[in-house]
């Protein structure tokens, strides 16, 4: 029986680990339990469009340059977002992004379509993928909480 307990107590402990856990990454989570919502750092939209694709709306846009085989971009990531976070791109043609130096939640990139995990810490890195078909392709930060998107039309 004090074995159950002791499992009990660190179950618990856990669940409030996890629960930390989540504030910290400040992904919208479940709705406050009682009434006052805690204090958001952008106020939230009335209706919440949970979409397949999780750029918000009226993010940064760019467009890939096509020079010469490739067509090239480059991401910003000091304002704690991908600027742009929408990038247009065509279609049958390699891609290069270039992303700054990101650290802390943008610390790494993940692109699952293309199976990019890359690190960004040690002053960015260029991705490069190769010709796309037109479609949308996502992309986000290690944690998946912060997102981007590759327009390839
Ligand atoms: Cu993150």
């Amino acid at each position: 029986m004090p074995v159950t307990m002791r499992l009990r107590v660190g179950a618990a402990a856990l669940l409030t680990l996890a629960t930390l856990a989540a504030v910290a990454c400040s992904a919208p989570a479940a709705p406050p339990a009682s009434g006052t919502a805690p204090a958001a750092t952008n106020p939230a939209p009335a209706v919440p469009a949970p979409s397949a694709s999780q750029v918000p709306a009226g993010a940064p846009e760019g467009t890939a340059k096509v020079e010469g085989s490739v067509q090239r971009i480059s991401v910003d990531l000091t304002k704690g977002y991908y600027d742009p976070s929408v990038i247009h791109a065509k279609a049958g043609v390699p891609l290069e992004i270039s992303f700054g130096q990101g650290s802390g939640c943008l610390g790494s990139v993940l692109i699952p379509d293309f199976s990019v995990n890359q690190d960004l810490t040690n002053g960015g890195a260029v991705v490069k993928l190769p010709a796309m078909k037109a479609g949308e392709y996502s992309f986000s930060c290690g944690m998946r909480m912060v997102y981007g998107k590759i327009v390839v039309q």
